[in-house]
């Protein structure tokens, strides 16, 4: 009896022992992610392309087990694009036909803030993403890109200014960054913004749509369908990678984008994770890489409206990253964050995507850069979520484009 009491204890012991070694030194696998279940795309796919490596689409469902709520907090918005939270808890979010506005977690809606360009709101054009300055709180300083009209077509444009004591007008709101050339679609601007762990901004630029236009994503030259890194002046930022090529541009940091509406930090790693619209099918989550070329139009996983193959209806390519995943039929994939709370223990480190015809928010869970259990949050909600951003209370704060803020916390 004594002797099993005791092999017993020491059971005890070395389960202890290897739970917590495999958990101590990988901090990038976080907590059990939730109950597996099958694959949350139900629908068949519109291309029958194979993935690059198993996991790459489709990936095994996952249901959080904690109980969570998606609680809304106004639904007095139009069409709003971006939300950050601000140091005080009150959430700053962007209108896409325009406005900016401060809304309180009560629910309270500013009036429009003044002192903006203008902006050309028509198809998917208007006020879009935003980002506060590392110092906001000393500078009160405002980064937003915006489509813009110009000589021969539109621009996706970044502009910055300081918000006023009052909290009325934006002062010295200045256009720091054009990504050329200006073309009159008015689709696919891209449009998301955040500062990097060096201090520079990041910007989503897209490839503007028009078949005139798409080819200029493989281009140097061009400021369509790129990341842009920059100074708060506006300039090509320090360490940029050199790409080669006739007129190659100093501000890209990576190539090969359709219309990225989504960037994100990597919580443990600093990486930046991208999410970008394909086109019927081919949707993408990618990591990104200085220097890196992802892809569009070349290889893709998605296939034309019409129907027809996209150019030599090819999906992977040396030289050119492979998407961590996609998806086929689209989710259409927009503003995105890493939660990095801990109310909710399954989310830790997890990606929360807004998705728009989707209609529901995406949450990847990821171990070592891979994704491992695919969610739908909030799909009886039947909204197109446009953008999704942790406040400072770890809460996860969610924008739709039918004009609702949500809070997203545990019961
Ligand atoms: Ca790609």
């Amino acid at each position: 009896m004594k002797k099993i009491t005791c092999s017993l204890a020491l059971l005890t012991i070395f389960s202890i022992s290897l739970s917590c070694s495999s958990c101590s030194n990988d901090k990038d696998n976080p907590a059990d992610p939730g109950t597996v279940t099958d694959p949350v795309e139900t629908n068949d796919p519109n291309s029958s392309y194979t993935p690059a490596f198993a996991g790459q689409t489709r990936i095994s469902g996952v249901k959080t087990n904690t109980s969570f709520q998606g609680v809304v907090i106004t639904s007095a918005l139009a069409n709003p694009w971006g939300v950050k939270m601000l140091p005080d808890g009150r959430l700053l979010i962007t209108e896409k036909a325009g406005q900016m506005r401060i809304v309180t977690t009560e629910g309270v809606v500013s009036n429009p803030i003044t002192g903006l360009p203008a902006v050309n709101a028509s198809g998917q054009g208007g006020l879009l993403g935003l980002c506060l300055d590392p110092d906001f709180a000393s500078n009160k300083m405002i980064y937003w890109v915006f489509s813009e009209s110009t000589t021969g077509g539109n621009n996706t444009a970044v502009a910055k200014g300081k918000l006023s004591a009052d909290e009325k007008t934006i002062e010295g709101a200045t256009v720091i960054y054009r990504a050329k050339p200006a073309n009159p679609s008015n689709l696919h601007y891209g449009g998301r913004i955040l500062f990097d762990k060096t201090g520079n901004l990041v910007v989503s630029t897209g490839e503007r749509s028009v078949l005139e236009t798409r080819p200029l994503a493989q281009s140097v030259a061009s400021g369509l369908g790129k990341i842009i890194r920059l100074t708060k002046e506006g300039q090509p930022a320090s360490g940029n990678p050199v790409f080669t090529g006739t007129g190659a541009l100093p501000e890209l940091y990576s190539i090969g984008h359709r219309n990225p509406q989504g960037l994100a930090i990597h919580p443990v790693t600093g990486e930046i994770w991208e999410s970008e619209h394909g086109p019927r099918g081919g949707d993408e989550i990618n990591r990104l890489k200085a220097g890196a070329n992802f892809g569009w139009p070349t290889i893709t996983y998605g296939i034309e409206y019409s129907g027809e193959k996209v150019g030599a209806g090819i999906q992977q390519q040396s030289g050119m990253e492979q998407p961590v995943y996609y998806w086929d039929p689209v989710v259409s994939p927009s503003g995105m964050t890493f939660y990095t709370g801990t109310r909710v223990p399954e989310w830790e480190n997890n990606l929360f995507i807004g998705a728009l015809s989707g209609m529901h928010i995406v949450r990847l869970a990821i171990e070592n850069n891979k994704v491992v259990g695919e969610e739908r949050l909030l799909a009886s909600e039947n909204q197109r979520f446009r953008d999704i951003t942790q406040g400072s209370d770890g809460a996860l704060y969610a924008v739709t484009d039918q004009g609702r803020l949500y809070k997203i916390d545990k019961k």
